[in-house]
């Protein structure tokens, strides 16, 4: 069943919807399986490993194997910072970001509805990843992407995995609501994070750290946030399984924005549930650079239901903990994604996160998927002949 967030009207599975046609709030998918979590034991560690939970055709699953992704103990970074921490590594997805997971299930459900085209609007990760399940599932991919403003690894991947790939003067929320229209008139199926199938796929990238750490919720998750969906995906999942008796607490989810395209953090500040589009968003970490992020309703009610926090990072603090990451615990992201490293450095210095907090951190994207902010943020390689002296000499005056 799909269920509107708002009035609780309830619509069939298979209808293709985005929004409640009574009240125009967004959707959820319903689904409470009655499944022991002995059933996931043994099964291969991809996001399908969770498959009673996933609101799909089984014999219809288009997937790449994506889910698994690394849980790495950071005690490095974790000393310093007092606390006990973990980065789920999302940039080890088949297309390198936690797209992937929502793609599988968004394009599974494209192939139960039979439809034969498929779009979004992208900052670019979603673009990416929907042109590589398309093209695996074989139906037509059309990405609206704001002109300019797009990582080139990302763009490179919408266009090399042949999706048809429009360049929108304007804006990735003038890019969403076009596309919507587009969706709207039937001439594509809409697979933003509007869409609820998305969301399901994304939800189990809880499922997988309270796996992880043995059935037990960790205090706080800290994560990005830009369209708001993935934030509300794992909320969904934590209390799936929290519901299911899998775990008996859950974690603070903590919300993470660039200051300059924080809609949601200005919500929380003023304590309330609807927010104030950012009509200019700025910011260097160009996926996350969102001014009317669609799922902020289920956004906020999962940061005030779980007593969790929000708050903004500089453009310089998400460049600084990117390389941070990068070379004390040998993990690369791309700048969206160190919001949340970011967004934990500021916490523990104002006394949010607290000492000896288990912390989980979701790194969203891979290093290379904005080859050009990586490179800009290094100096030239020395240009050496290959001739041994010289090249002891050099690394002698070290
Ligand atoms: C690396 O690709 O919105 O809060 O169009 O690519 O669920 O939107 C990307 C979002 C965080 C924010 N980190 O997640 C898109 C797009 C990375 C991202 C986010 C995105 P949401």
């Amino acid at each position: 069943m799909i269920k509107c967030i708002s009035c609780g009207k309830e619509y069939p599975i298979d209808e293709i919807i985005y929004t409640c046609k009574e009240c125009g709030a967004i959707l959820e998918v319903i689904i409470n399986p009655d499944v022991s979590k002995d059933v996931f034991d043994c099964r291969k560690q991809t996001m399908w490993k969770y498959k009673e939970f996933m609101p799909v055709d089984e014999s219809k699953i288009v997937s790449l194997e994506e889910g698994g992704t690394p849980f790495c103990k950071c005690d490095k970074l974790g000393e310093e910072l007092g606390i006990d921490l973990y980065v789920k590594v999302e940039g080890s997805n088949p297309t390198g970001s936690f797209k992937d997971r929502g793609m599988s299930v968004g394009i599974t459900k494209a192939m139960e509805l039979g439809v034969n085209t498929v779009g979004c609007a992208s900052t670019g990760n979603t673009s990416a990843s929907l042109a590589a399940y398309a093209a695996r599932a074989g139906v037509r991919c059309v990405v609206l992407l704001p002109s300019g403003k797009v990582a080139l690894g990302k763009l490179a991947q919408a266009m090399f995995h042949g999706a048809e790939v429009l360049s929108v003067k304007g804006n990735f929320d003038e890019a969403l609501e076009a596309v919507t229209a587009l969706a709207l008139e039937g001439q594509l199926y809409l697979l933003n994070s509007v869409n609820p199938f998305r969301l399901e796929g994304q939800k189990s990238i809880g499922f997988e750290i309270v796996d992880d750490l043995g059935w037990k919720s960790p205090d706080r998750i800290i994560l990005p946030v830009g369209n708001a969906g993935n934030i509300s995906a794992i909320w969904k999942g934590i209390n799936e399984f929290y519901e299911a008796g899998f775990i008996e607490d859950r974690p603070m989810m903590t919300g993470i924005q660039a200051e300059g395209a924080c809609p949601i953090v200005n919500a929380v500040r003023k304590g309330k549930m609807e927010i104030d589009p950012v009509t200019q968003p700025e910011t260097v970490a160009t996926a996350i650079r969102i001014g009317a992020p669609v799922s902020s309703l289920k956004a906020l009610r999962a940061i005030y239901d779980s007593d969790g926090y929000a708050d903004t990072v500089t453009d310089e603090e998400i460049l600084s903990a990117q390389k941070l990451l990068a070379r004390k615990e040998g993990i690369g992201v791309e700048p969206a994604s160190a919001a949340s490293i970011a967004g934990l450095i500021k916490l523990v210095e104002e006394g949010v996160v607290e000492k000896g907090e288990q912390v989980v951190c979701i790194v969203t994207g891979h290093l290379l998927k904005d080859p050009n902010t990586a490179i800009d943020a290094c100096v030239e390689p020395l240009e050496v002949d290959a001739d041994i002296n010289k090249l002891a000499a050099i690394l002698n005056n070290k």
